[in-house]
């Protein structure tokens, strides 16, 4: 746990609870605020977040993060990708693994993107390489985290606990970038 103690929270705007508690196995001074933002469709996840901070930086009026993520599987030409909210709520992981059956190239990314604002905005990406396993295995975690298994492990990321798949996660990936920028800050500011 790397406590940085900013003097005041930073709103983490996020309606997903799965997502606030990694980042605040990370960062402990945050607070969730689930205020609802535009979501642009497009490929590139940087593009969303910049536009949803956009939308949020005249509403909020103390420094906040948003982040975007998305599964990207290599057979189905990076599908769900930034469909892969829409795609969960229809048909879940269940839909995944039935349009993955009988496919042997089973290689997938994650990819999650980090905007913070702060007077002005600053974007951190992580990502995380794998595979769709052939089952759901595992109870912890959301989303997607029954079918996908970590590049370097064997175990679906609803198998770990949030510190472990904080280590081999996207999200964790991005956390840790968006950590050592704010801690350079503090050092910034302290000479
Ligand atoms: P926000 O309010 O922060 O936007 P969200 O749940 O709507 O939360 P996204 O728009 O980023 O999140 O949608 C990403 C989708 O991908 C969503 O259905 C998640 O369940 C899934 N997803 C993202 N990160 C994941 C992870 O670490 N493990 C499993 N599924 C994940």
């Amino acid at each position: 746990m790397i406590g940085l103690d900013y003097g005041h929270k930073i709103f983490f705007v996020t309606s997903n609870n799965g997502k606030y508690v990694e980042a605040n196995q990370k960062i402990k001074n945050i607070e969730q605020k689930n205020i609802d933002y535009p979501e642009i469709r497009s490929e590139n996840l940087s593009e969303i977040v910049v536009y949803g901070i956009e939308f949020l930086k005249e509403k909020i009026r103390k420094p906040f993060f948003i982040e975007d993520s998305g599964l990207f599987i290599e057979v189905l030409n990076g599908f769900p990708g930034p469909y892969s909210k829409y795609v969960y709520n229809k048909v879940g992981c269940k839909g995944i693994l039935k349009l993955m059956r009988n496919e042997k190239n089973r290689a997938a990314i994650f990819k999650s993107v980090i905007g913070y604002y702060d007077k002005k905005i600053k974007v951190f990406e992580g990502i995380c390489e794998g595979e769709i396993s052939i089952r759901m295995k595992g109870k912890s975690g959301f989303g997607y985290d029954p079918v996908f298994i970590p590049k370097n492990s064997n175990k679906t990321f609803a198998k770990m606990d949030i510190q472990e798949k904080n280590m081999y996660s996207h999200r964790g990936t991005a956390l840790t970038k968006f950590v050592n920028f704010m801690e350079k800050q503090r050092l910034f500011l302290k000479y």
